[in-house]
């Protein structure tokens, strides 16, 4: 049976990729974080009591600051594969937090590959990077592939160019197998709330059940290219099944302003909007509303600028190129964007109608 350790368990990618990972026949061990409430609820529903037997599903307190435990849960679990998901991940908060950003997304990464290399297992243990379509930054070429310079535009784009090449570093100067995959945005009914496709669908899913009146959002023009986190945690294992190590973009080749996945999300509950004004006085306003359920008045304001979710440099067009990881990882994603606005605004509606934990 082979063994994966995933670090960054308790987040979006983790619980995904925790849940594929078992129902192919691995045995899973997570590091999550000592945190003063339960963080695991991603993870919950894969949790079996460890007393039980043939428990194939682990979690271990760690925290990639700390590279004494990082090498006792490598040591003690002996993996076959690791996936480096721990990050601190949210690209506006990296302004405030500079320096641990880079201590947990950059020196986090070297962590990983150092505890392999020092406990000899480089032969063994195959090690997956979650770097980012934000490496690439402000626009050099596109659509962004395997190929395209890099610009980093933010703490955190800095923190993974390092977490970047010090992985390349270390396949070619021990000839480990490490790699990247350079994933474009993914999102899913799980993504962290603050980011703006979940602030979104909780937003759109408040305001048409009549609970709040406005949404708040930053800069609509830029531009995304999105696709579904179960689609791209598959992505992730089939780089580590290949021959040969070798950096991958996932992407889905198609991209989107913020503007618009907006539109897509209302257009859900049956709302059509218009946006009126420029910058930071842009609005959208109800056009019609077609579903009876849901009571919004025409020409009543659901979305403003604030300019305070504006970042100090922005990453405006983001496009990857998807076709090494089609033709050689032979990866095709199941969801388009309107499956995902679909498959997130349902799980927001039923939370907030009380449905759904
Ligand atoms: P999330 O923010 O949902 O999850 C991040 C995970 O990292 C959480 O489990 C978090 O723990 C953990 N973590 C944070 N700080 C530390 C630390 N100091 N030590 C150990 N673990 C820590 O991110 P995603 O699941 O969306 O992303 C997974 C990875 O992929 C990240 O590295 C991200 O930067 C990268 N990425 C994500 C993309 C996306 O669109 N989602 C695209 C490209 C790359 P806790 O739950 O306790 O906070
Ligand atoms: P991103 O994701 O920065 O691309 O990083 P996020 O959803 O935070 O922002 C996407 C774009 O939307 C604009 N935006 C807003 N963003 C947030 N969070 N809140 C708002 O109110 C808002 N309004 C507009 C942003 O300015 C930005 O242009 C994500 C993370 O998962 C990273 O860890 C990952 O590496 C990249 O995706 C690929």
């Amino acid at each position: 049976m082979k063994k994966a350790l995933i670090t960054g368990i308790t987040g979006q990618d983790g619980a995904y990729l925790a849940e594929f990972l078992l129902n192919i026949g691995y045995e899973v061990h997570g590091i999550k974080r000592r945190s003063s409430l339960i963080n695991t609820n991603r993870i919950d529903k894969l949790y079996k009591d460890p007393h039980a037997e043939g428990v194939r599903f682990k979690l271990h307190y760690g925290d990639l600051s700390d590279s004494t435990n990082i090498i006792r849960i490598i040591k003690e679990v002996q993996p076959d594969e690791i996936y480096n998901l721990g990050a601190m991940s949210h690209v506006k908060v990296s302004f405030d937090e500079p320096e641990y950003t880079a201590q947990v997304d950059g020196i986090g990464t070297l962590r990983i590959l150092e505890a392999v290399r020092l406990l000899g297992l480089t032969n063994k243990t195959k090690i997956y990077q979650a770097s980012t379509s934000e490496l690439y930054g402000l626009v050099q070429e596109v659509p962004q592939r395997e190929t395209t310079p890099f610009y980093p535009r933010s703490p955190y784009a800095v923190a993974k160019l390092y977490g970047y090449w010090i992985t390349v570093n270390y396949r070619e100067a021990y000839n480990m197998f490490a790699v990247n995959g350079i994933l474009f945005n993914h999102e899913s009914p799980l993504r962290g709330e603050t980011f703006v496709t979940r602030k979104i669908t909780r937003g759109v899913a408040q305001i048409a059940l009549g609970r709040q009146e406005k949404l708040y959002l930053g800069n609509l023009d830029a531009k995304r290219d999105w696709g579904h986190a179960k689609d791209y945690v598959e992505a992730m294992w089939l780089i580590l099944q290949q021959e040969n190590p070798e950096d991958y973009v996932i992407a889905t080749g198609i991209t989107t302003t913020v503007r618009d996945f907006v539109r897509m999300a209302f257009r859900e509950v049956g709302i059509e909007l218009d946006f009126i004004g420029e910058g930071v006085f842009e609005q959208a306003i109800v056009k019609s509303c077609s579903n009876p359920l849901y009571q919004l008045e025409k020409g009543s304001v659901v979305v403003e600028v604030d300019e305070r979710y504006f970042r100090p440099t922005e990453v405006e067009l983001l496009i990857g190129d998807p076709s090494k990881s089609k033709s050689k990882l032979g990866w095709v994603p199941k969801y388009d964007l309107t499956a995902l606005v679909k498959d997130m605004m349902d799980s927001d509606l039923k939370i907030f109608k009380g449905e759904r934990a």
